[in-house]
């Protein structure tokens, strides 16, 4: 089986590669189908270069774990120019030689638009079982086709839920859907499989709250995996995203969040996506990617170590 990924010449996630390391980084710059402005094919390479600035040890940590730990950065998958599903297969398969081959025990994948998510939860089907999903979004993404495609950024939820890859999908932060989406949603959530935290919910309550609300929806699964669409955060926060979207979310209270379903469910996998590098002045949103990735590691490791909270 050819294995469609490229090692780095350049710079690694923050330069801490260990070929040993139970957590792996991987690249897919995709970026195909995006309906308003592009660039998300510079979001892993954006990723990494704003990563070798980052310092590991955080606001107090009196254990820098990830420079123990280190990040087996795998590379970039290589895509197939012009053939979406092809692409696809190609990231289930990177993601299926990370789980099974290099028996890495969580997977962290920098897009790329958002239609990667659908390769990426296949691999997780493939190596470990059907997966909860958690989805951090301003869009639902459940459109049935948008523009006459029936496999894009838009509606990669949807084909995501329709073929049956995942176990239960929940939504924090979302503010912005067509009424089709709304509907979708709503028959969804009578069959049990989904459930949704809107923005105005993440608002009035804590992100404790918000949290243990999705975990209890998503007791029994038996892993987790969870993407972040760097749109759910304000733009104020996030401009270099590929569909801005107003009035969103604080970055550190999705950390926060963050924190807790690491901390609460048996999470394996994290893609962050959406990015847009040439839409990114001064380069923040590509910064606070790194950092969110950075602070969610760190608590991936305390709970691989069985440290105490
Ligand atoms: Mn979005």
């Amino acid at each position: 089986m050819q294995l469609f990924v490229r090692s780095l010449c350049e710079t690694s996630f923050l330069e801490l590669q260990r070929r040993e390391s139970p957590i792996a980084f991987i690249g897919v710059p995709l970026d195909e189908s995006s309906s308003y402005r592009s660039g998300a094919r510079w979001g892993p390479e954006a990723v990494r270069r704003a990563s070798r600035s980052l310092e590991l040890c955080f606001d107090g940590d009196d254990e820098c774990v990830l420079e123990r730990v280190g990040i087996d950065d795998l590379g970039d998958v290589v895509l197939a120019p012009g053939d979406l599903r092809e692409s696809i297969g190609r990231i289930e398969r990177v993601m299926v030689f990370a789980y099974r081959e290099l028996r890495k025990r969580f997977v962290v994948v920098v897009g790329g638009e958002h239609t990667i998510t659908l390769g990426a939860v296949r691999g997780v089907k493939s190596s470990i079982g059907s997966p909860c999903l958690v989805v951090m979004d301003a869009h639902l993404d459940l459109r049935s086709e948008y523009l006459g495609s029936s496999l894009n950024h838009a509606t990669v939820m949807k084909r995501v839920v329709d073929e049956g890859t995942i176990d239960r999908v929940v939504w924090i932060g979302v503010r912005a859907y067509s009424r089709d989406e709304l509907e979708e949603l709503k028959r969804l959530e009578l069959q049990g499989i989904a459930y949704v935290l809107w923005r105005r919910e993440c608002l009035e309550h804590t992100p404790f709250f918000v949290a243990s609300r999705a975990v209890s929806f998503l007791k029994g699964c038996d892993c987790v995996y969870v993407s972040l669409d760097m749109d759910v955060i304000d733009p104020s926060y996030a401009p270099g995203v590929q569909t801005p979207e107003p009035l969103g979310l604080e970055p550190q209270w999705i950390i926060n969040v963050l924190r807790r379903i690491v901390e609460y469910t048996n999470v394996v996998g994290l893609d962050i996506v959406e990015l847009s590098p040439p839409n990114d002045p001064g380069e923040q949103t590509a910064f606070l990617a790194s950092r969110i990735i950075v602070e969610v590691l760190k608590n991936v490791v305390k709970k691989m170590e069985g440290a105490r909270w």
